[in-house]
């Protein structure tokens, strides 16, 4: 694994060679078949809403809920310094042609009623890593509107992020442009900043 880059702020990291070919493919073949269309968290109510800023189709893991999941939370328990139960399951998400993740930010803001319940649950989120499964034939970057920063997508790398309070000053907007041709697979891992259940 390498740092293929750094930013300081927003603090972005990505990497390369994160995870193995036959990992990403293990990934991918437990999700085909079985991801539902995307929700986002409604922060008036929160009930999960399908809302036209993210097209994307996706499912939920638990937490170690197989080995290969160990493996890679280990992985990344270890890059990350950060404690494995702060994790949340990991999420895999699949964009199609035109599916994106409109420009948002990842942390609950506090001041909304409806992200309470997810609050109280592990705290704040305070990084997220991003990691490709495949290489989409054109687009599907991940974006930092703020910065004019882009990640190309590809296969084994990931892209980090921190955001050390809820607020856009982190500058951690970011966003999944469409998928121009082919399609995009990634597995998104969010950390909290207590323990996550
Ligand atoms: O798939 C992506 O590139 C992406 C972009 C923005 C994923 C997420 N956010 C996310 O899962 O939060
Ligand atoms: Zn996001």
């Amino acid at each position: 694994m390498q740092v293929l880059a750094h930013l300081v702020h927003p603090h972005v990291v990505v990497f390369g060679g994160l995870l193995s070919d036959g990992e990403c493919d293990a990934l991918i073949e437990l999700a085909r078949g079985r991801v539902q269309r995307s929700p986002t968290l409604d922060p008036e109510t929160g009930r999960d809403q399908v809302h036209p800023d993210r097209t994307s189709r996706g499912l939920f893991l638990q937490r170690g809920e197989n080995g290969l999941l160990r493996t890679i939370e280990a992985r990344i328990a270890a890059l990350t310094e950060w404690p494995l139960e702060h994790g949340e399951g990991i999420q895999l998400l699949n964009y199609g042609v035109g599916a994106e993740y409109k420009p948002h930010y990842d942390y609950f803001d506090p001041g909304r009623a409806g992200n309470r319940a997810t609050l109280a649950r592990g705290g704040q989120r305070v990084a997220t890593l991003v990691m490709y499964l495949n290489t989409p034939a054109r687009g599907g970057a991940t974006t930092f509107p703020d910065v004019q920063f882009e990640v190309a997508a590809i296969r084994g790398n990931a892209v980090f992020f921190s955001y050390d309070r809820p607020h856009p000053m982190t500058r951690s907007l970011h966003g999944g442009a469409p998928v121009l041709a082919g399609e995009k697979w990634v597995a998104t891992k969010w950390l909290r900043e207590s323990r996550h259940v």
